[in-house]
């Protein structure tokens, strides 16, 4: 069932991919603000996730959905009777794509189970750029590919041999720790990367472009795809202490090197 639910994830994700693409094309403007003056959605966020939400209920009627867009509809988290959930990111690196850099992606997870990243069990999961074409995707217990190509996260390297990305949220006090803790590490490691699309870190350890990603503040739908594709991969996915990763820490890396960072994280005060 796994594959025919990821091969549904990817057409429904190049259907939309193509909707995103044609309308940042056309010119994107800002449609509203969420969290702060920078948390930004585009008119093409929610036409993006009401062409992905029309294309799942038509093929599976009674699946739930949860969408960033429309996640506080009570109606799309608990209009399942199936078991299965759709964790859906219309349009992920919504900055990047505001200001036209190619660098965001149409992230589509099926979960069994609620919205909850503590209780959920990830089946497949799918995260394409649009303007690159990358799809990446995984199925549990079946491994992790870009396109047709098998991926695998890069072996463990110390923390000073590490390329680590990282990203930040939209409140002004948050971005001010956050950016404190990323000051002291940057000595510490080869190179921080912030490339503003979570899901796309995520993928980018399974196929070892990264050694590393963490985040605080991550919503479901930023890293559900991305932890299934990294962890599939052979990467080290996980909150503090070994519980799934959250919006409270999500970190991905080789095993050993995912140990080492994340220690140094608590000892920086991430
Ligand atoms: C983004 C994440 C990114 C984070 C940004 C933002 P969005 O998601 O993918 O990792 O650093 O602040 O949350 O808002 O573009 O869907």
């Amino acid at each position: 069932m796994s594959n025919d639910l990821l091969d549904l994830a990817r057409d429904v994700a190049f259907a939309a991919g193509e909707l995103v693409y044609r309308r940042r094309a056309e010119g994107v403007t800002v449609a509203d603000h969420k969290s702060s003056p920078v948390d930004v959605v585009t008119l093409a966020d929610r036409e993006s996730e009401a062409l992905i939400r029309s294309m799942l209920a038509d093929a599976r009627p009674n699946d739930a959905f949860f969408g960033e867009e429309t996640s506080g509809e009570a109606a799309a988290r608990d209009g399942g009777t199936s078991g299965l959930t759709w964790i859906v990111d219309p349009i992920d690196g919504t900055v990047n794509y505001l200001y036209d850099i190619p660098h965001y992606a149409i992230s589509i997870t099926v979960v069994e189970g609620d919205p909850n990243p503590f209780t959920w069990n990830a089946l497949a999961g799918c995260v394409l750029n649009p303007a690159t074409g990358e799809v990446f995707t995984a199925t549990a217990g079946e491994g992790a590919w870009l396109g047709d190509t098998a991926i695998h996260a890069a072996p463990s390297v110390d923390l000073a041999q590490a390329l680590v990305a990282t990203g930040f949220g939209y409140d002004a006090e948050v971005r001010r720790a956050q950016g404190a803790v990323v000051a002291q590490l940057l000595p510490e490691v080869r190179d921080i990367r912030r490339m503003g699309t979570a899901s796309l870190d995520l993928c980018f350890v399974a196929n070892g472009r990264l050694n590393a990603y963490f985040e605080r503040g991550l919503q479901h739908w930023d890293h559900a795809a991305g932890a299934l594709i990294a962890r599939e991969a052979g990467a080290r996915v996980t909150g503090f202490d070994g519980v799934a990763a959250s919006r409270e820490f999500t970190l991905a890396g080789a095993p050993e090197l995912a140990a080492a960072l994340e220690a140094r994280l608590i000892d920086l005060g991430v």
